[in-house]
């Protein structure tokens, strides 16, 4: 990692820009112009004829949301729809090749864990309330194998083959992901769907945050089984993230709460300097 004192740039005065780059105090200030003179316009709207609040509610509706607004929200959902279809798969490949990758990174596993004590917390969107799941309940969801490579920022890669269950059929089944207790579909994701996920160790010590495509993705796994043994506990037994097309940062061993967010949920290697999406 480099520190500010060991920067390998060698220090060396800016050119100045040949037409002066506006200051944030004006790029703000010009923002600031532009939503006051919305706003008025919004106004004067409103007085026209018997109000434009009037006009707005009295359109129909197909879902208890006003026409004009539903529009908005259909705008918003087309475009996480379109996020939603651009998503690539990481390679597979041929069983034979996995192997048993070293145990990397026991941050968050210091503590002894208890199998049958353990729990899955997950904290619905929107909501402060949590919900508790077994290890059974996990493994009650279908099961995905898939031969993938685990990927170290530090530079090296080995070929696992991994078994668990689909987060996203997690959360179809257990609609945590939304406010309004929709299911969280891909293919056809709520407008309230949380834009990010969390994830925290039991001991809250190691935690990761991703983006709520990557937390759906197919491949992105709570997964149980390496290499077709139950997880040992230094490789995050009872139950780890998997998730390819990310590195092995964003991996979590031991799964102790899952929570759903508006902003970027905190992780550990963004906070050392890591790109927080960490993909590759
Ligand atoms: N709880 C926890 N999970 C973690 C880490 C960690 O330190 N603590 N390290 C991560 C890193 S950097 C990598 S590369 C992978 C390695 O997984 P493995 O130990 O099963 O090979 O776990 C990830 N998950
Ligand atoms: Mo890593």
């Amino acid at each position: 990692m480099i520190t500010p004192d060991q920067n390998p740039v060698p220090a060396t005065p800016n050119p100045a820009p040949e037409t002066p780059l506006q200051s944030e105090a004006q790029v703000l200030a010009e923002a600031r112009r532009r939503s006051r003179r919305s706003f008025i316009g919004l106004g004067l709207a409103g007085l026209a004829g018997l109000g434009g609040w009037k006009w707005l509610v009295s359109q129909p509706d197909d879902s208890g949301i006003p026409h004009p607004l539903r529009q908005a929200l259909d705008a918003n959902g087309r475009l996480s729809q379109a996020y939603f279809k651009e998503t690539r798969l990481a390679p597979e490949f041929a069983r034979s090749r996995a192997k048993t990758p070293r145990v990397n990174g026991r941050v968050g596993l210091d503590d002894a864990l208890d199998p049958a004590a353990w729990r899955m917390r997950v904290q619905g969107y929107g909501t402060s309330k949590t919900q508790e799941f077994t290890l059974a309940e996990i493994q009650a969801l279908p099961k995905v194998e898939m031969t993938t490579e685990l990927k170290c920022i530090e530079g090296w890669s080995i070929v696992v083959h991994w078994a668990g269950t689909r987060l996203s059929d997690f959360l179809a089944k257990y609609p945590l992901a939304t406010r309004s207790g929709q299911p969280a579909d891909p293919l056809n994701p709520p407008a309230d769907l949380a834009p990010y996920v969390g994830m925290l160790t039991p001991d809250e010590k190691y935690y990761v945050g991703l983006d709520i495509a990557s937390a759906l993705h197919p491949q992105t796994l709570l997964c149980y089984e390496m290499n077709g043994q139950p997880l040992t506990a230094e490789h995050g037994a009872p139950v780890r993230l998997v998730t390819p097309l990310k590195y092995g940062i964003k991996h979590l061993k031991r799964i102790g709460t899952i929570a759903f967010a508006d902003s970027r949920p905190k992780d550990y290697w963004a906070e050392l300097g890591y790109d927080w999406d960490s993909g590759h």
